[in-house]
């Protein structure tokens, strides 16, 4: 059967049964927290209509209609705008898939397996579909994200994942991923996280994997590497890795696991000594080598202070403390967590220590739906319970300057995105706040939802300038006041570092040096928190806006914060001109948020050299069909790499850019926004290009709705400045 390896013939035929029906799935949205639901029964159906936003995100057609062909930025701006605001959700925001990460649903799946959680049919099918969508076309093996090679991180738990959810061995397509598996030597050449979770699944021995004592949670605050002091991320997975890990919990052997360990390891289990594989590694995995000093730590650990100097009073103490910590997390998320990593590991912390009927387990087991998320190639796990208060905040201000916010049309619209940008500001101070080492968090802005509850300090800024900028408007209600509008400053305040620069959820607590202790090794830049062009310029645009309405509010500090930021941002330039950026890619999305920074004091094409060298930059790479395009390579390797072809959000980031700039000629915007005007459909919209977001260097993210929210800012921007003649 030669189609079979292809996945034509035969394994369509085969796959028939296993499609759902996509005309039963239904988002539900209540006030933010999003979950997807298939309707079992026609009155169901019936009782429930599909939404238009659901039609698009199950790639069915929306019936939206084509437009009147737009020839001047603004009528493009319009049909986009026609388009996507057709999107909004009920409680007033924009959702969208936030996948690319391929290493989130293999945690979910082994945590519900192992804790014994029914999988709902519905969801298993999808998952599956999604999986074998995702599969490297290839060689049939996953890599750390969709646009990734395949590597053993991702090949060995997606293919477990697979097996769970009830794949036979057998079928071609496991075939050809365990191929691709056993030519990079099997999962125990998979990173720490790949071995960990294959350890508690019981097909690997916890020998392999590279120890992570409790122990560390007791040392002293001043310790310079003490937890607390790490990037929250890696100390939130940290935590109940250890945990788990100290138990050395497994779910015991049976037929599945005994199975997967022939077809995941290249040895019989029994002959491998599990020990000499902690440090084995493929190269696809190995972003960031361990280095000898963590290596040196980890032979002592296991060869000293495991067998001879950890006495057992102490080692439960430190399981006591990281419990504590585990249950602080869990209550001052209402069991959300920060993540899609900590989220199943909490979990299944929960259920080793209170067992499935606990309080917790089964909070645990409803909230873990919300990381979900349902498109045409079938269901995948969000990286973030959903993209909430960012895209929303995005587009309110888009809207704004772009110069449609006064057009009464849109009115309702913004009503609405204002009610739910009102709904999601903090209120509520974390339980312990010290001593589980959070930041303060009233008054600021998630990323997502109030739920989830974690300050990030641009999001707090974007949040904040949405609310301002909507408020601001004839007739709007007021509905966040002024002293909640100030504690979001005040939030804002917090989050410089010594720098100038801000960092993403705290100021940075620990050395850089601590990177020598990165035992993930698949992420570069993990360990710490740093300096982010992308979110000081939040801040400073944000602090800008709000003195600009409120100049006697804390305003030397207001103003100190500010020049200190900008001074950052000009001291990150680098001598090309261009910033690095490490939550969208690359180089365009950096220069973006950074000339809108040297703008706000005062600098331009005209009067400063940095803006002329900014510009160009730019203008150097902008491609023979007048847009920009780079590759996910850039942010792994820190130099600008073309893509093959220009990309429209890449394409309205330059656009912006250059308006910040105030570049003098429009000649290049004209070219660039010809092109993005030419992409458009007739309907309004754009399709789904490469992937726009990254984190820690190499994993890259989905951020559908920017190809929405950016090509209209710089419509409408440029039209403001430069008139509105017909491009097209
Ligand atoms: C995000 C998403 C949003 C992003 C921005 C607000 C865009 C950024 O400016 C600051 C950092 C932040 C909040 C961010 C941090 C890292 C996240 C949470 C993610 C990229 C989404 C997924 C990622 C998370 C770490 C994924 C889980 C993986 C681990 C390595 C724990």
């Amino acid at each position: 059967e030669p189609g079979a390896k292809n996945g034509n013939g035969p394994v369509k035929d085969a796959m028939k049964g296993m499609k759902t029906d996509y005309s039963r799935w239904r988002l539900k949205n209540d006030r933010g927290l999003q979950t997807w639901h298939y309707l079992e029964t026609e009155e169901e159906v019936k009782a429930w209509p599909q939404s238009t936003a659901d039609k698009y995100f199950l790639g069915m057609d929306t019936g939206l209609p084509d437009l009147h062909p737009a020839k001047t930025p603004l009528e493009s701006a319009a049909n986009a705008l026609t388009f996507f605001s057709a999107l909004q959700q009920g409680p007033g925001n924009w959702a969208c898939e936030y996948g690319g990460p391929m290493f989130l649903l293999p945690g979910l799946i082994i945590t519900w397996y192992v804790t014994g959680t029914p999988i709902h049919e519905p969801h298993a099918i999808e998952i599956k579909n999604y999986l074998f969508a995702r599969a490297h076309p290839e060689d049939g093996g996953w890599g750390l994200h969709i646009e990734g090679n395949s590597s053993v991180f991702g090949t060995s738990l997606n293919y477990t994942t697979l097996r769970i959810l009830g794949v036979e061995p057998d079928d071609p397509r496991m075939i050809k991923a365990r191929n691709t598996l056993w030519k990079m030597g099997g999962a125990l050449n998979g990173p720490h996280w790949a071995k960990w979770w294959l350890s508690v699944l019981g097909v690997t021995s916890w020998d392999c994997v590279n120890p992570v004592p409790p122990e560390l949670w007791l040392f002293p605050d001043w310790v310079p590497i003490a937890p607390w002091r790490w990037w929250i991320h890696m100390r939130q997975v940290f935590l109940p890795m250890t945990y788990v890990y100290s138990k050395r919990w497994s779910l015991p052997l049976n037929d599945l696991t005994r199975q997967l360990r022939d077809e995941l390891l290249t040895e019989p289990y029994e002959t491998i000594n599990f020990d000499s594989r902690r440090n084995t590694i493929h190269p696809a995995d190995d972003y960031h080598p361990k280095t000898w000093i963590l290596r040196l730590l980890f032979w002592f650990i296991i060869n000293i202070w495991f067998p001879f100097l950890r006495p057992n009073w102490l080692k439960k103490r430190a399981e006591d403390w990281t419990w504590w910590l585990i249950e602080a997390e869990d209550e001052n998320t209402s069991f959300s967590n920060l993540g899609p990593v900590n989220g199943p590991m909490n979990t299944l912390c929960s259920y080793i220590h209170g067992g499935p009927d606990s309080y917790a387990f089964r909070e645990h087991v409803k909230t873990l739906p919300e990381f979900l998320w349902m498109k045409d190639e079938g269901m995948l796990m969000n990286g973030t319970n959903g993209v909430q208060v960012w895209d929303t905040s995005f587009f309110v201000q888009a809207m704004h300057d772009g110069g449609f916010s006064s057009d009464p049309k849109w009115k309702p619209m913004l009503i609405k995105a204002l009610e739910f940008l009102e709904d999601h500001q903090m209120d509520i101070e974390c339980r312990d706040l010290h001593k589980c080492y959070r930041q303060r968090r009233k008054g600021a802005w998630p990323f997502s939802t109030k739920k989830q509850g974690y300050t990030v300090s641009d999001c707090t800024s974007e949040g904040l300038k949405g609310a301002l900028t909507l408020q601001s408007l004839p007739g709007y209600p007021q509905l966040i006041s002024e002293d909640r509008l100030k504690e979001a400053v005040d939030v804002i305040l917090t989050m410089q570092n010594s720098s100038g620069g801000c960092a993403s959820y705290e100021p940075t607590r620990g050395p850089e040096a601590l990177e020598w202790l990165n035992a993930a090794e698949v992420f570069g830049r993990i360990m710490i928190e740093y300096d982010y062009p992308e979110c000081t310029t939040a801040c400073v645009t944000a602090l800008h806006m709000f003195q600009q309405h409120y100049p006697s509010y804390r305003t030397a500090e207001v103003q100190t914060f500010i020049a200190h930021a900008v001074d950052y941002i000009r001291a990150s330039q680098r001598p090309d001109g261009s910033w690095y950026g490490s939550w969208g890619i690359c180089f365009t999305y950096a220069g973006f948020f950074a000339t809108e920074s040297l703008a706000i004091a005062g600098e331009t094409h005209a009067n400063s050299e940095r803006m002329r060298r900014a510009c160009q930059f730019f203008l150097e790479r902008q491609m023979a069909d007048g847009g920009w395009g780079e590759t996910y390579r850039s942010c792994e390797t820190g130099i600008w790499h073309n893509h093959e072809s220009s990309q429209v959000v890449q394409t309205a980031w330059v656009v912006c850019a250059l308006l910040n700039a105030e570049f003098p000629d429009p000649e290049p915007m004209r070219r660039a926004l010809k092109l993005i005007m030419k992409r458009q459909r007739a309907n309004g919209e754009w399709k789904q290009e490469a992937i726009e977001g990254v984190f820690n260097k190499s994993c890259m993210i989905s951020y559908p709705n920017y190809k929405f929210i950016f090509p209209i800012k710089a419509l409408g921007m440029f039209a403001k400045r430069w008139g509105n003649d017909a491009l097209l």
